[in-house]
């Protein structure tokens, strides 16, 4: 049965290293609070971000081989049979300022997948070091939505599928950008959260370029089903709840993945994303000392069964304090036994 997933993602003890010798399956090992500049293989993605709680988890990801290897301009990638895991860290000191170097990071991701036989990107990582310097429009985060805007083309008449995505902030003693995709043959289905206000409808008041990004999106591979769930907060409409609140935060953005696995159920129709086993969660937290508060209310509100981990990260809004993503199992319908 897990033979026929398309992407096997877990948390894993042991050093990157350990798995990275691991040839044949393994696309990608990410690794948690060391520098994104220093990678030791085109599979290994360090990423700056402390882990908060159990410490020395890897991110593994598998999936049919052969896996090929190699970079592309400033980009690193591998490639299995039908997925890409590719990711660029920018060196800040030299690329320019956020907007320019976040144009830089999305034109070389735009020129590689071009020439790529796994064009479609359904989800794309943002790590960002300080994230919330600056303020009004001056904000790395509006000044890295702006680069991203610059470098993606869109045509305003045209809908193109828009990948999942995830934009947290790290430490800013770290500075690189950090941008890590993975992309198949085909795009995903994407899917809009209905008690969310679009990513790219949001108002001026939240910057001058939209982010672009959908709130999931679905990877059909090999008759298996997985959603890819982009990092979601306590944004209802496009406003943020429960300021200085991180347990109703944490509780408000459980809602809003369940709505969005439910509207994912609708466009589907025949199946059921599930947080199980199978699955995983990330769980950003501003202030480590919020880590036990925001481990009970998962506890309380999310099936134990699903693996997580938890990660310091600045969030996107000043005024949140925590946001939640992850990748799950959709299962057929007549498959659930009640
Ligand atoms: C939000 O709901 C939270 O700019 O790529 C979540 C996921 C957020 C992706 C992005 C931003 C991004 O607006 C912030």
């Amino acid at each position: 049965m897990s033979d026929l997933l398309s992407l096997r993602a877990s948390y894993q003890e042991g050093s990157a290293s350990q798995w990275l010798e691991r040839s044949g399956d393994v696309l990608a090992v990410f690794e948690f609070g060391c520098s994104p500049l220093t990678s030791l293989d085109p599979r290994h993605v360090p990423v700056a971000l402390n882990q908060l709680g159990s410490p020395g988890m890897v991110e593994v990801w598998r999936c049919a081989g052969p896996i090929k290897t190699g970079s592309w301009d400033k980009l690193r990638f591998a490639q299995g049979e039908q997925l890409t895991m590719g990711h660029i860290a920018l060196d800040l000191r030299e690329t320019g300022d956020m907007r320019e170097s976040s144009k830089l990071a999305y034109d070389i991701l735009q020129t590689y997948l071009q020439q790529s036989p796994h064009q479609w990107p359904l989800k794309i990582w943002n790590y960002i070091p300080g994230i919330n310097q600056g303020s009004g429009d001056e904000e790395l985060y509006r000044q890295f939505c702006l680069g991203r805007a610059d470098a993606v083309l869109i045509d305003p008449g045209d809908r193109p599928p828009l990948p999942a995505a995830t934009a947290i902030g790290s430490p800013a003693e770290e500075p690189a950008l950090q941008v890590y995709f993975l992309a198949a043959a085909l795009p995903g289905l994407d899917v809009e959260n209905p008690r969310q206000v679009s990513a790219w409808r949001y108002p001026r008041q939240y910057g001058p370029k939209s982010p672009l990004f959908s709130r999931g999106t679905v990877l059909r591979l090999n008759g298996s089903r997985q959603f890819l769930i982009s990092g979601t907060a306590s944004v209802v409409g496009h406003q943020t709840h429960h300021e200085n609140q991180v347990a109703n935060q944490l509780s408000e953005s459980l809602r809003n993945v369940q709505s969005l696995l439910e509207e994912g159920h609708r466009l589907t129709g025949d199946s059921h994303a599930r947080l199980d086993s199978e699955g995983m969660l990330k769980v950003y937290i501003r202030n480590p000392e919020d880590l036990e508060l925001v481990q009970q209310t998962l506890d309380d509100e999310a099936p134990a069964e699903i693996p997580r981990i938890y990660l310091q990260g600045d969030i996107c809004r000043e005024n949140l304090l925590t946001e939640i993503d992850g990748i799950v199992r959709i299962h057929k319908s007549e498959l659930i036994r009640e």
